[in-house]
This record gives structure tokens, sequence and C-alpha cells, in this order.
């Protein structure tokens, strides 16, 4: 079969929503839109990535070549900070995704997006979790965040504010930025993942870049439809551990009380560090 699958059948999965990447299973075509979607953001990259990424990236076997095995991509990371890869079949309920990562394994998907969606698609492939999000597990203090993120999950759902806590995802995991020594760089999977918007978010006028605020990005709504209109800027991996390090039971209390912002809003309290045009729409 060289054709790339169109409609993909739902595997049967395990009670924790894993199947088997079928590593075997991936054709020619499902290879080549690897290879292209890689090469792509081989290019995009450097200069514009926190080098942390660049590093994993070398150190793990994700190549240019193919889809990684999800095997062996688990016996580097294991070796280097005790994580693993496991494959899902898409996205997967809340509270499996979170036991997963306070459990250090990574819940990838295992298929591929079509030659027709290679700019944009609704569920996280194997290009988008794998290459955008594996390598930064390599990062000793990036790997504890993530698990950190995990047992924070379990406990928002028991406070009924996964709403709060997704954004901090979003906002760092997904779409964050960080300042570095040599300049602003993306690290966010979701950027990484993407030609457009790694240009976009680093180069475009538009967006507004503001200092992160743990408080202020628990308050922020999101837009999934589009480039987003505002980015937050960490200083450094270790300071959002740190943050994550803690119970935000009281933080939740606080905010409570106070309105959600609107995707783009800002604050006068923000620390801005580039205030956008606002011009710019993809969608
Ligand atoms: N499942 N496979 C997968 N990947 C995700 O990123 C993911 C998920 N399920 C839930 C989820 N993300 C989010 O709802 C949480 O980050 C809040
Ligand atoms: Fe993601």
């Amino acid at each position: 079969m060289t054709a790339v699958q169109q409609d993909r059948a739902i595997p049967q999965h395990r009670s924790d929503f894993t199947i088997d990447q079928g590593w075997e299973a991936y054709t020619d075509a499902e290879h080549a839109v690897w290879r292209t979607l890689y090469a792509r953001q081989e290019k995009l990259l450097p200069g514009r990535v926190l080098p942390a990424y660049l590093q994993g990236l070398r150190e793990l076997p994700i190549a240019a070549e193919g889809i990684p095995d999800f095997r062996r991509l688990s016996e580097s990371l294991m070796r280097a900070t005790g994580w693993q890869v496991v494959a899902v079949p898409g996205l997967i309920p809340e509270e499996a995704f979170f036991e997963h990562l306070a459990n250090r394994r990574f819940p990838a998907g295992n298929f591929i997006r079509r030659p027709d969606q290679l700019d944009y698609l609704e569920e996280p492939d194997v290009f988008h979790d794998v290459f955008g999000h594996v390598p930064l597990l390599m990062d000793p203090v990036f790997a504890d965040y993530m698990e950190a993120y995990g047992k924070g999950g379990l406990r928002a759902m028991k406070l009924d504010v996964l709403d709060n806590l997704a954004r901090l995802y979003w906002y760092t995991v997904e779409f964050g930025l960080i300042d570095t020594a040599e300049g602003m760089r993306i690290y966010g999977a979701g950027i990484v993942s993407s030609r457009t918007e790694t240009a976009f978010s680093l180069g475009s006028n538009s967006p507004n870049r503001i200092a992160f605020d743990l408080e202020r990005v628990l308050r922020s709504n999101y837009r999934i439809d589009d480039f987003q209109q505002t980015y937050f800027v960490i200083d450094s991996v270790q300071s959002l551990l740190d943050l994550a390090n803690q119970d935000f039971a009281p933080i939740y209390a606080r905010i409570k009380a106070m309105p959600e912002l609107q995707a783009g809003e800002i604050l006068p309290t923000d620390k801005i560090i580039t205030r956008g045009t606002g011009t710019y729409h993809a969608a």
C-alpha cells in the first residue's frame, strides 16, 4: 500500500488509552509526509528555537528520513530523563492524559496528517507530538515541568478548574516564547511544529508579546482557530518549573472572583515586550 490512509480506523485501545504504535505498518507515503515536514522545520528552526530543543532533537533518534519508532525514542529518553513515549489514537480524555504526564509518559498520536493537511490539522499527530514536544523532554528541567503539569492537572480536575490550568499548557508547552541571552526564541510545540507560526510568532508585528505571569495566564482565554494574538514570554525554564511546583489552589481561589481575559486583551499591569498591531488574521 502506498497511499496515505484517508479514513483512519480508530484502533482498540487499552484502558489507559494507549495503543501499539505499529511502526512497521507506516507506508512510504506516510514517511514522505514526515520528511516534508521535517525538512521545512529543519531549515527554519536554528536561530529561532530554544537551543535545548535542538540539542534534544540531535540526541534522540528523531531524523529527517521518516516517522520515529517510539520504542527507540523511549530507550533514549528513559536513559536521559526517565521519560517514555506511548502511542495514542488521538486526543484522549483529560484524566488519562494527566495520569500519563504525571508518570513521565508522553502520549503521542501514532498517525500522521495527510499531504493536504501540512499546515493545519485539528488533532495532534505524530509530527506535532514527536517533533514538537519530545525533544524538550531531554531537558531535565523541562522534563520535570511536564510531570508537574500532569500532577497539577489531576489536582485541577478535583477542583473543577481545568479551564484555568489548561491555559498554562497552552501558553507554555504549546505556544510559549522564551527570552534568552541570544534573543527571543520559541519553545512551544504548537509553534515548533508549524512552519507558518514559527515565522509569525517571532517575526510578525501583529501579536502581543507579554512577560509571563502565572495568575494572568490562568485567566487568559485563547484561540484555537488562528495564530495567537498574545504570546507569553518566560525568562527561563527553571522559573517555569519553580512556579509549577506549588499547589495552585490559593491562586484558583483568588482568580475565581476576577473576570476572565479575552485573547489579545491587554491589562495596565502587563509587562509588554512588544505591543501588537492586531492586524493579522490567518483564518
Ligand atoms: N490528548 N493526545 C492528547 N494530547 C493532548 O495534548 C491532550 C489530550 N487530551 C487532553 C488535553 N490535551 C488537554 O485537555 C489538556 O492539556 C488540558
Ligand atoms: Fe501539543
